[in-house]
């Protein structure tokens, strides 16, 4: 089965939580052993990427020590052609729907793609969009960010996303965001697709998680709190535990 089968199976059975791990934050030895408390907490994958990378050898030699460290599935979150690694399982072919800039769009994927190709990443299509405040992916990105109070538009991005054939739709306020996407936002969203929701950007803790997957998402995402946390293990235990049985 493809990685992207697998979480959508898994997402029929309980939430799942992912970790993103910024080359750009840690030297690769670091990450390793972040991504052996990551799968110790129970997360089911992890994802690497960043708004700020600087090269290629960054994210190749973070993934490879990543991959040495846990067995859970890479799953790359790039922001652009040129932070590939053929060392990852996956890659999410994501196209940033609310950018000014086609690059993020389509243009950067095209680049990417005959890399994807002949590394064999599997490629998992994803509608990503970005709500305020949106942070550094929101300016580096260009999106015209989706308004806090204006579920409709994320409905829509939802929809459009799914119809193109889109098999997740990531909605995030940005990382580091004060506040995550609101809760109203995750339920219209929730209520009006059938792919699976991702939610990330401010999630810090298990109580924020929790609201967040009660208002109906699938996976949370959490990059900050494994940054900044000097007690991250039993921060993303407690955030595990808490969404898997909601
Ligand atoms: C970024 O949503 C993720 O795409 C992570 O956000 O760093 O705030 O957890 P945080």
């Amino acid at each position: 089965m493809t990685i992207a089968d697998t979480i959508v199976e898994l997402t029929r059975k309980k939430r799942l939580h992912f970790a993103l791990l910024d080359p750009d934050k840690q030297k690769p030895s670091i990450a390793g052993h972040i991504a052996q408390t990551v799968s110790d907490a129970g997360s089911s994958a992890i994802m690497v990427g960043g708004s700020t990378l600087l090269s290629q050898k960054q994210v190749d030699e973070t993934v490879q020590a990543i991959k040495k460290n846990s067995d859970l599935p890479v799953i790359l979150f790039p922001s652009g052609a040129k932070f590939l690694s053929k060392y990852a399982d996956a890659v999410f072919f994501m196209s940033l729907l609310n950018s000014n800039n086609l690059d993020y769009v389509i243009r950067e994927h095209v680049k990417g793609a005959p890399f994807v190709k002949y590394s064999g990443l599997e490629p998992i299509s994803m509608g990503y969009v970005i709500v305020e405040p949106g942070m550094t992916a929101g300016r580096v990105g260009e999106a015209e960010l989706i308004k806090r109070d204006d579920p409709q538009t994320a409905v829509g991005y939802a929809l459009a996303a799914e119809y193109l054939g889109m098999k997740f739709f990531y909605i995030e306020a940005g990382s580091g965001a004060p506040t995550p996407v609101p809760n109203e936002m995750i339920q219209a969203v929730k209520k009006n697709t059938s792919i699976p929701v991702i939610v990330g950007g401010g999630i810090r803790d298990s109580k924020t998680a929790k609201e967040k997957v009660h208002a109906g998402a699938d996976i949370i995402i959490t990059g900050t709190a494994i940054e900044k946390d000097k007690h991250f293990k039993t921060t993303l235990t407690d955030i595990v535990n808490a969404i898997e049985g909601v």
